[in-house]
């Protein structure tokens, strides 16, 4: 039987210029509608504020998606440094680099001290950085997720989920997917919003609270790679390989013995 054709959708909203928000999935075509609405619906109702712009984007996929399962995830409550010295050695990120990169974010890893909208790329284990653009950083693009493992997530997650937990975790899986890819460290840059996590290529997405002291303005993403990784390989993946998540293995709380050790 042929399968319904697929559609990326993307939304993007600013006021004057300054980004509000975005949000991205991939559906069947017979979902196309219900998906604008509710894109439309997220951009008018941010808590960043009322946008005067708003861009939806409709395009059919042609090429055939990569699909795959979620990374498992894992609800780590306790100090984030300390967690990150036990998660760093298990993504094979040398501690001090790790630690470095975290204290990066908080302090805002663009020229300036500024935001970056992307990602920084990390080589391992030299600690160099090989995003072509530092002010913009790399961004992951093209993709989403099943409504069953929609679902699947929703239920395993309970009371602990969150859209940001869907939308980051489906970004994070694609970026582990790519071959060289260590680990990704994730604090976002909302004021208000200090879940963040490190996620481990084949291992999982460690989920932690506290990542940042509310109010604090910045953060962002970095990407570890190991040395040798082609650079426009990865941006063109990330940006333009369709990638849907297909199921969710399981929401777990705390690290199992077998991580630390
Ligand atoms: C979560 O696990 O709750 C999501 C954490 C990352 C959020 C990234 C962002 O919203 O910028």
């Amino acid at each position: 039987m042929e399968r319904e054709k697929l559609f990326s959708v993307k939304m993007r909203s600013s006021a004057a210029g300054e980004h509000i928000s975005g949000a991205e999935t991939i559906v069947p075509e017979s979902e196309v509608e219900k998906t604008v609405l509710s894109f439309l619906n997220r951009a008018r109702n941010h808590s960043r504020g009322s946008p005067d712009f708003i861009n939806i984007k409709v395009e059919e996929i042609k090429e055939e998606p990569l699909r795959a399962p979620l990374l498992p995830v894992f609800h780590l409550e306790g100090a984030p440094p300390e967690l990150l010295k036990l998660l760093f050695p298990l993504a094979g990120i040398p501690l001090e680099l790790g630690l470095k990169t975290y204290e990066l974010l908080l302090s805002g890893p663009a020229p300036g001290g500024r935001v970056m909208r992307g990602a920084m790329v990390v080589e391992v284990p030299t600690g160099r950085r090989l995003e072509p653009d530092k002010e913009r950083g790399i961004r992951a693009s093209t993709l989403g997720i099943t409504d069953s493992a929609q679902r699947e997530l929703k239920e395993k997650a309970g009371k602990f989920y969150t859209e940001n937990l869907k939308d980051a975790l489906i970004l994070t899986t694609k970026i582990n997917l790519f071959p060289g890819v260590l680990a990704e460290l994730c604090i976002s840059d909302d004021p208000e919003y200090t879940t963040g996590y490190i996620s481990i290529s084949g291992l999982g997405y460690f989920r932690l609270f506290n990542v940042k002291p509310p109010g604090h303005p910045k953060g962002g993403r970095a990407i570890f790679v190991k040395r040798g990784i082609s650079i426009p390989d990865l941006v063109s993946f990330l940006q333009k390989k369709p990638f849907l998540a297909t199921s969710f293995p399981a929401y777990r709380f705390g690290l199992p013995e077998t991580f630390r050790s």
